[in-house]
């Protein structure tokens, strides 16, 4: 005979579970009592927030499922706002949460929450588990749901009761059932690819907008040899980076509202549009009729809701990005569009229009990073709060490989990085794991660091401290007359902080300083936070207004002329 909660374990063992990211309670202390001896590893967060963006972090960096666990009530309503940023990145994410004795459900008992009727619109799925004969087959059920299609966060409810009722093993329902309506599509349909090739040799101007489905997928090898043997420019998401190495010759960098000049010339001038696993978010088009004008779209996608939903499109083609672009390698016929007037033009746009950097003795963030990129060589793994240390880091570290860049993308959540940066580092032990974070964001999840210093997880921190809401304030100085309300932040000793959880660190005042501080945090063993203090007043650009057209930017280089004679 066994308990709810020890099948639930080894449920979890069977399906590969290696660890866990969690904070106890009442309602799930039988599986704490389970983990006693149980060989998962559990790691104590100190905010059930932090348990779910590090399974997150966990799942990006591995492409395996994340899972983390809390429990009722209190605990639950915690996982919240990560389920959703999860939901919005399409990170497949197992939530596991304590409940209520099934008895007491809906009688308002001690910190009984309705978290699946909360968390409904933002997980992929969700179950209350009310018989304990159906514990194991729902975790199968969750594991597959959310690591296969479009990948996405699933919730388990977990009543007390079926935790500690005993079973034989033996009675247990096992089989996945046939997931009735849930059947992802992975072969593209073979005549919208055929028309797709036609479209592509006919047309003279196209390019490739690569999001985070590709990387989802697994697909970028097949991305770049698919880019390379038409000749295709690349342009990525913020959530595709990585898809391409940065430094490779059809890659134009990110698109969209801080996304580079030559990738918003090239999608505003282009007769072809190929989105690949990607869904014209706002962030990305830009006032939507200023976006692509002229072109035919295609748009590869595993998730036929996104197909139309923002933006008409041409060609729709449903499945998986790497089968179907595998399946045009196939079939296409190469070379028709090498060396054309077009990459000419691209490349030129790329020369006279790169990203600015300011070389003035001063601290700037955009030195940080592309010397951080300079001494990792472009490797490990970057994960970035939320911010204007995002886009910095976006834009400046040359990265050469998928699941290298971990990022709130869709939700844009402020205390998303720190504890993914933990996930990740567990996912990946043998990699550099840096987090980049602004001075507000670092302090959304800052009780983290007593989690870093407990298992000494040797996270890097490097803090971009302007003393700032930095990215609301630039757009208060940009659009409310510099009317700074309420995003000053007042000094704060962050590497004293740190030294109180006994994990070293160094503020640094000068540009001089940045490459020996940078190699002395990551030549450390265990974790480390830096606390460079930048320019304050620094921004991000260029930058596409808020309901502009993605070529009309702000701030670009030297001058306003596209130069495209
Ligand atoms: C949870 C949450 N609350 C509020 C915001 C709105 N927001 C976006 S960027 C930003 C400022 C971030 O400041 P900081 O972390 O210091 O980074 P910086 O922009 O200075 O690099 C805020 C408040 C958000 N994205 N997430």
């Amino acid at each position: 005979m066994k308990t709810g909660a020890g099948i639930l374990i080894d449920s979890l063992k069977e399906l590969g579970v290696e660890i866990i990211f969690g904070y106890p309670g009442g309602a799930v202390l039988p599986i704490y009592d389970e983990l006693y001896e149980a060989d998962i590893k559990h790691i104590l967060v100190r905010h059930e927030q932090a348990a779910v963006h590090a399974a997150d972090g966990y799942a990006r960096a591995s492409g395996r499922v994340g899972v983390c666990l809390s429990t009722s009530g209190p605990g639950a309503c915690n996982l919240v706002s990560g389920i959703a940023t999860a939901n919005m990145d399409s990170v497949p994410v197992v939530a596991l949460t304590g409940q209520v004795p099934t008895e007491m459900l809906g009688n308002d008992a001690f910190q009984e929450s309705d978290i699946t009727g909360i968390t409904m619109p933002v997980t992929k799925h969700n179950f209350l588990v009310k018989d304990v004969k159906e514990l194991k087959r729902t975790v199968k059920e969750a594991f597959l749901i959310a690591g296969t299609g479009r990948k996405g966060p699933v919730l388990i409810d977990l009543p007390k009761d079926v935790l500690t009722e005993k079973i034989n093993p033996e009675d247990l329902y096992s089989d996945v059932p046939d997931l009735k309506g849930y059947k992802p599509t992975y072969k593209g349909h073979p005549n919208q690819i055929k028309k797709a090739l036609d479209l592509i040799n006919e047309s003279k101007k196209p390019v490739i907008y690569a999001g985070g489905g590709v990387i989802a997928a697994g697909a970028s090898g097949e991305l770049v040899r698919f880019a390379e043997m038409f000749e295709i420019p690349v342009t990525t998401t913020m959530m595709g980076l990585g898809a391409i190495p940065a430094k490779h010759p059809l890659n134009l960098g990110m698109l969209g509202m801080h996304g580079t000049e030559y990738a918003n010339y090239a999608i505003t001038e282009c007769d072809l549009l190929i989105a690949i696993g990607a869904r014209f978010d706002d962030r990305v088009t830009g006032k939507i009729e200023h976006f692509a004008p002229d072109a035919n779209i295609i748009h590869i996608d595993i998730d036929p809701a996104e197909i139309g939903k923002n933006i008409a499109v041409n060609i729709p083609i449903v499945g998986d990005a790497g089968q179907i672009l595998a399946d045009m390698i196939e079939r296409g016929k190469p070379g028709e569009q090498k060396g054309t007037e077009w990459t000419k033009q691209v490349h030129k746009w790329r020369e006279n229009h790169p990203l600015k950097i300011i070389d003035d003795g001063k601290l700037h963030p955009q030195s940080v990073i592309r010397k951080l990129s300079e001494i990792l060589n472009g490797e490990g793994i970057i994960v970035s709060e939320v911010g204007q240390n995002q886009m910095w880091a976006a834009q400046h570290y040359s990265f050469k490989n998928p699941r290298q860049w971990i990022s709130s993308g869709g939700l844009g959540m402020m205390g998303f990085g720190f504890p993914a940066a933990i996930g990740a580092q567990y996912a990946r032990p043998n990699e550099h794991v840096v987090l980049i974070a602004g001075d507000g964001s670092f302090q959304m999840n800052i009780q983290e660091l007593g989690t870093v210093a407990q298992y000494r997880i040797p996270v890097k921190m490097v803090i971009l401290n302007n003393m700032y809401l930095g990215m609301v304030r630039q757009w208060q100085e940009l659009f409310y007359e510099k009317r700074y309300s309420y995003t000053d932040l007042p000094e704060v000793d962050f590497v004293g902080i740190a030294r109180a959880y006994g994990i070293p660190g160094r503020k640094v005042e000068s540009a001089d300083d940045i490459e020996e501080s940078l190699r002395k945090a990551i030549e450390t063993d265990g974790p480390y936070l830096l606390d460079f203090r930048i320019e304050r007043e620094e921004n991000v650009f260029p930058m596409v207004p808020a309901g502009a057209g993605i070529s009309e930017m702000i701030g670009k280089h030297e001058t306003d002329d596209k130069g495209d004679d």
